[in-house]
């Protein structure tokens, strides 16, 4: 690459930056002191949330970590536990948020795909028994992350709540992408959010909104979260200047994931036929999980690689890259991307 060629940034949706109707909303927001309840952009942010989802209400965090540590603040005591997949972020890459912060210890269920299969929480729910800890909660991810974005259907999403529901167990939704998950399966979003008791998502991936999550569920549980979401610190004052670009995320950004989608098939699919092993089926929304051999000898020189070429990636295991698709990289970024991986495989097959 020439030192003037732009580098092509597919380490994350994160990275995305806000459009410029995002920044003209947050110039002109009305504004007051959001811990008074006092601001018309947050409520107004908050309202649109909670209509989206089909929930009754919703609560506006500053990241989706703190959302998902609040959700778990509120389902759970003490000491309880807490189910989840053994890859999910909530476990991964919350910083033993869930032990630390609300003192619960975590079940995790070894899944194919990313969501277990019923029998398995069924398998982990506790009985009765003095000996055991309380399960308090089973969290879902759509999309999921570290299975490469895969998007999860109503239908086996309520296979785990049925189960956890039978148990009197609640079930939360870390829906970071769900928005993209319900653009691939081409449905509702309200569909997915109605089969779990709480759900998160993010205004700052792919929907690019520069800051904030969401929390969705009943009235009711959205005020105890708003308690602990204050405990945490995350009672913001003026903050209708950051929601305003989320009501622009969430009115406006939505129905393009599907093109980061159709980038993310065409990346999936140059790098296959350069040799890279990648998981097609699991190509569903914005990423692709790229299998490093027989290419380079660890994910971490394969990043390594596509940066000096001006490819930015991440990596998400010893042998495994991950790229993701966002608004911030077209199509025409993306052939380009495909052109500069390319030019790094030449002498290095078979090895
Ligand atoms: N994911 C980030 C990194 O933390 C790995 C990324 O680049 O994908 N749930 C899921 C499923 C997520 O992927 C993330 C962020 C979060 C929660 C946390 O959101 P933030 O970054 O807003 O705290």
């Amino acid at each position: 690459m020439s030192c003037t060629a732009k580098a092509i940034d597919l380490r994350s949706d994160t990275v995305t930056t806000p459009t410029d109707e995002m920044r003209e909303a947050m110039a002109r927001a009305p504004v007051g002191d959001d811990v008074y309840g006092e601001d018309p952009t947050v409520n107004r942010l908050e309202e649109l949330a909670a209509e989206k989802t089909g929930k009754q209400a919703g609560l506006f965090l500053p990241s989706g970590t703190m959302a998902n540590q609040v959700a778990i603040l509120t389902h759970v005591h003490h000491g309880d536990e807490i189910i989840v997949d053994s890859r999910a972020h909530m476990f991964t890459s919350e910083v033993g948020g869930a032990a630390h912060l609300a003192g619960v210890q975590t079940r995790t269920i070894d899944s194919l795909t990313g969501i277990p299969e019923a029998a398995q929480v069924e398998a982990a729910i506790r009985g009765v028994d003095i000996h055991y800890p309380r399960t308090a909660l089973v969290a879902v991810e759509n999309t999921h992350n570290r299975s490469g974005g895969r998007a999860f259907s109503p239908e086996t999403i309520r296979a785990v709540a049925q189960i956890a529901g039978k148990h009197g167990v609640p079930v939360h939704m870390d829906g970071a992408r769900v928005f993209n998950a319900a653009v691939a399966l081409g449905i509702d979003v309200k569909l997915l959010a109605r089969e779990v008791d709480s759900m998160m998502f993010c205004l700052s991936k792919g929907l690019c909104a520069p800051i904030g999550s969401m929390l969705v569920s009943t009235k009711e549980w959205i005020e105890r979260a708003r308690r602990y979401r204050k405990m945490l610190g995350g009672g913001m004052r003026q903050a209708g200047i950051i929601a305003a670009a989320g009501i622009v995320a969430l009115e406006k950004m939505v129905d393009r994931l599907a093109d980061d989608h159709a980038n993310a098939r065409l990346l999936a699919g140059a790098l296959l036929d350069m040799g890279f092993r990648i998981d097609t089926e699991a190509v569903q929304t914005n990423m692709v999980r790229v299998g490093t051999d027989p290419f380079f000898i660890s994910a971490a020189e394969a990043v390594a690689a596509f940066k000096n070429v001006g490819v930015l990636s991440d990596t998400q295991g010893p042998d495994v890259v991950r790229l993701v698709t966002h608004k911030d990289v077209s199509r025409q970024d993306v052939l380009m991307a495909i052109d500069r991986i390319h030019s790094t495989t030449g002498n290095k097959g078979g090895r």
